[in-house]
């Protein structure tokens, strides 16, 4: 007979589901606020992303420092990242000791994958229920499940019949995984598998990537952070947090002020020389200001990575399939590397393109294309995620009326700042989909904040229940619909749910970044959240 669900903290308040990045952020802050909280994480560890994905070569390509916590200058003095873009270990080490310097363990239930969530109309509250039997009663439900927490594998004929050793990086195992001397394949070139393979490359017998879409791969140029750059790091905290918290994408670097349009062919070399040699995603934003927007601009920064690649790869026609001919710069979700390219001039590394020879099968021994079969010991699945809503569409959410997300969802999410979603009172889900595009945290605790203060302005206001007025998700929609056509992005990627097959084609990220976030947040404060409580 099944065990009796555990019914523990029947007055909680807040009940958070993830213990990832944001869910830490938002558990401080409730914590901190006063309310009771208890938080679901489904790992047996904290961490989210920085738990999860321990692949070989994982680690940041945001800057370090701009990911981490502001809101503590304790903490900001006392941790010294080791890189500018530090590895996975580092992260979810300092996940840890935020979580044990802020006392926020006690609140944690690990081990507790949410199976339902259901919204009590009576009471005005949530009844969340866990695969292990717990159930906990909450006035709010907040989801920071994250937009990139369920790994994707692709239907290819025949997956499950491969002996051998088969991973996928965002489930990659805690004990060590020894590769040495292994004849290993790694299906997938997006920014996981590019960090996978130079990881590795040095170590196995022969490595083997199959690439569907080549994409446009930057140098990272990470370093590591000397004394002279962490004294100027602790010394400059006010002036760093400002910025960040202003900046359009959530990074320190500074803008071009200049268009493609006004420089010479010669200028434009320079500058792009520049911007190949700049850090991470600088790629992006100390760039043309009209690249994304110019497609002769994006054209020829496109042509001049070619050539960088041409440059790099010995084999004329190894370099060729690097090459993307299928979208522009920022079309797909672009890579930063480290020795990528120059992985392919090892006599061990053999690069595969599947738009010219397709996967027919995978096999009891290897994987075989149209060109015949190739045989393996390891084949690492890097084709990467259920991109914005898979976390939360598994977590059998039920609203108002018996609504489920599911249904409500059902072309794509109608959300409200990519935060709230009408007909499902007191849930919110800061980190989801329609949230800004840039450095995750930065937008991402704007969100947090806002759901903190809406929270406390309702219990001030002696009022129970919040939920977003239908008019104001749709104006949400609207900007969505309005400046889509100047998003980058390509339709069969994960923004638009085009990597995942049987998913609607609609777009999960907010095009109007966080500047018009921060617009529509102003005026819901500003507004007393009028409409919104009850
Ligand atoms: P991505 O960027 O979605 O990349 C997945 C890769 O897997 C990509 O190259 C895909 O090719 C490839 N893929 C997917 N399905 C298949 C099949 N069926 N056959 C062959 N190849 C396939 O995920 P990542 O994990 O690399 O990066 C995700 C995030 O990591 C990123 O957004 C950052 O925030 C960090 P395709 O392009 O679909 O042709």
């Amino acid at each position: 007979m099944a065990a009796p669900p555990q019914r523990e903290d029947q007055q909680t308040d807040v009940v958070i589901v993830g213990a990832g990045i944001l869910g830490i952020n938002q558990l401080y802050r409730a914590v901190q606020a006063g309310y009771s909280v208890r938080l679901l994480e489904q790992a047996d560890g904290v961490g989210g992303t920085w738990y999860w994905n321990r692949y070989p070569g994982c680690r940041f390509d945001s800057e370090s420092y701009t990911y981490g916590y502001l809101f503590s200058v304790e903490l900001w003095q006392e941790w010294d990242w080791s890189e500018e873009f530090a590895p996975q270990p580092e992260t979810e080490r300092y996940l840890n000791r935020v979580v044990d310097k802020f006392d926020l363990r006690r609140h944690i239930r690990l081990n507790s994958k949410v199976t339902s969530a259901v919204w009590d109309e009576g009471d005005a509250t949530w009844t969340t229920r866990t695969e292990d039997g717990f159930e906990v009663r909450s006035r709010y439900l907040i989801s920071t499940t994250g937009v990139l927490s369920v790994p994707q594998y692709p239907d290819v004929p025949g997956r499950e019949d491969f002996a051998g050793e088969t991973y996928h990086p965002v489930r990659w195992p805690k004990a060590p995984v020894d590769l040495k001397g292994k004849r290993v394949a790694v299906i997938g070139t997006g920014s996981t598998g590019v960090q996978i393979g130079p990881a590795i490359a040095g170590e196995v017998e022969s490595l083997v990537m199959y690439q569907r879409s080549a994409t446009w791969a930057t140098p990272l140029n990470n370093h590591p952070i000397d004394a002279d750059q962490q004294a100027h790091l602790k010394a400059n905290y006010e002036p760093i947090k400002a910025e960040l918290d202003a900046s359009v994408g959530g990074f320190l670097h500074k803008p071009a002020g200049k268009k493609w349009v006004d420089d010479t062919p010669e200028q434009r070399r320079a500058f792009f020389e520049s911007v190949w040699n700049s850090p991470g995603f600088a790629k992006i934003s100390t760039n043309y200001e009209d690249l994304l927007f110019n497609t002769d601009a994006n054209a020829d920064w496109c042509a001049f990575m070619a050539d960088k690649i041409r440059g790099i790869v010995n084999d004329p026609a190894t370099a060729a399939k690097l090459i993307p001919t299928d979208h522009l710069y920022v079309g797909l979700r672009p890579p930063y590397v480290t020795g990528y390219y120059e992985m392919y001039n090892q006599p061990n590394v053999e690069l595969v393109s599947l738009r010219d020879t397709p996967i027919v099968k995978v096999t009891e021994t290897g994987i075989e294309t149209s060109d015949g079969l190739r045989e393996f010991d390891v084949i690492i699945w890097a084709t990467g995620f259920d991109f914005g809503t898979g976390a939360m569409l598994r977590m059998g959410i039920v609203g108002e009326g018996g609504l489920t997300l599911n249904d409500y969802w059902a072309d794509g999410p109608l959300t409200y700042l990519g935060i709230m979603t009408h007909g499902f009172p007191n849930f919110f889900f800061p980190g989801g989909p329609h949230g800004a595009a840039g450095n995750n945290p930065r937008y991402g605790e704007h969100q947090v904040v806002f759901v903190q203060d809406v929270i406390d302005y309702a219990r001030d206001h002696g009022q129970r229940r919040i939920e977003v007025p239908k008019a104001d998700e749709q104006a949400w929609m609207d900007m969505i619909a309005q400046l889509l056509p100047y998003s980058s992005f390509v339709k069969r990627g994960q923004y638009y749910g085009g990597n995942t097959p049987g998913k609607p084609v609609a777009y999960l990220l907010n095009p109007g970044g966080r500047p018009k976030l921060d617009e529509f947040m102003t005026k819901a404060v500003q507004s007393g959240y009028q409409g919104f409580l009850s």
